[in-house]
């Protein structure tokens, strides 16, 4: 009901400034190899790819040792490079075009939630991973600013954040507690769980898929963040919320994980409600597969989400 003409950009964000490991910018390019493109047009939609950070040196970004902000690491080139990709997927929003981004790590994740609720102030947020992914600058323990990208879009923690995000300080709207909520974690930092319960997050760690299965979790997260049904829905999806048996080519897997067919399964049940308006797909690392068939596997992991996001399994 989002997007009668079927019109959806696909948003290539090569990033790895987020965390230190190199290869996670290679994902747009290793998922459109594979098909993303051919695969999303098969299911009716018009297409464009943009890659907002083609004119950025990333590669030499990365190399600044001097990059450096208290205990953030690269804060101008996770900033310079995620306010690029915020006018991008916000432009997209404002066109009425679908944007699906492709990372990348996931501190992509601060762009891509703050354009979604700046254009919807009352959307809901579903955010899949291992990770809560809301670390502070004062919390972060390894400065890496890919396990920080909610803290930024809920404007957590402001007084002590660089100088570089002042932009995301002054956009209008922040990610209030109840827009967001988790489902598949399974390894969240001590000043992280003491955000979520202060905040009073609703999140769904593996044990409550175990306990509740995962039908009944994807009903009560959509119900913490849409509870009249009729709110849009951007979905979050960092590949190492899936189980690292078929996503294990990313940089911070985590063993008990969802399982292909329960992270698969959300994704459809989303998209089945009618709501689901943007989609991001991070952490995928080719340059971190044992193995070609784990670098298949994990490609095709994120073609399946891609996929049941737009429909594939709507029947
Ligand atoms: B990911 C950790 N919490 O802050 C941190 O992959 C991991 O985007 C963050 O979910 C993982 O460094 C970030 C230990
Ligand atoms: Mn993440
Ligand atoms: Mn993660
Ligand atoms: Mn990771």
């Amino acid at each position: 009901k989002f997007y009668p003409n079927k019109n959806a950009t696909v948003i290539s964000a090569p990033f790895s400034g987020g965390q230190g490991k190199s290869g996670v910018e290679d994902g747009p390019e290793q998922l459109i190899k594979y098909g993303l493109l051919k695969d999303i047009e098969k299911l009716g939609w018009n297409l464009k790819n943009v890659n907002p950070l083609s004119e950025m040196d990333t590669d030499k970004m990365k190399k600044d040792e001097n990059d450096v902000y208290n205990n953030c690491k690269r804060p101008t080139m996770v900033s310079d490079c995620c306010k690029l990709i915020y006018n991008e997927v916000k432009s997209s929003y404002e066109k009425n075009s679908f944007p699906i981004t492709i990372g990348g790590d996931h501190s992509i994740g601060m762009s891509t939630i703050s354009a979604f609720i700046n254009t919807y102030p009352n959307g809901g947020i579903v955010w899949v991973d291992a990770h809560a992914d809301i670390n502070t600058p004062s919390t972060t323990e390894s400065g890496n600013l890919h396990g920080c990208p909610v803290a930024f879009a809920m404007g957590l923690d402001s007084e002590n954040w660089p100088p570089h995000f002042n932009w995301i300080k002054e956009l209008k709207t922040k990610v209030k507690p109840n827009q967001i909520t988790y489902i598949g974690l399974r390894d969240v930092d001590d000043g992280e769980k003491k955000l979520l319960k202060d905040l009073g997050i609703k999140a769904f760690s593996m044990y409550h898929v175990d306990k509740f299965g995962i039908n009944e979790v994807v009903r009560m997260a959509l119900e913490a963040v849409n509870p009249n049904g009729e709110n849009p829905i951007h979905l979050s999806y960092d590949v190492d919320g899936i189980d690292p048996m078929y996503a294990a080519a990313t940089g911070t897997p985590v063993r008990g994980g969802l399982t292909l067919r329960e992270g698969l399964f959300l994704v459809e049940e989303i998209a089945n409600s009618g709501n689901l308006v943007g989609l991001d797909i991070v952490e995928v690392n080719p340059a971190l597969s044992s193995s070609a068939q784990v670098h298949l596997e994990t490609v095709n992991t994120g073609l399946s989400i891609a996929r049941c996001a737009m429909g594939e399994t709507i029947l």
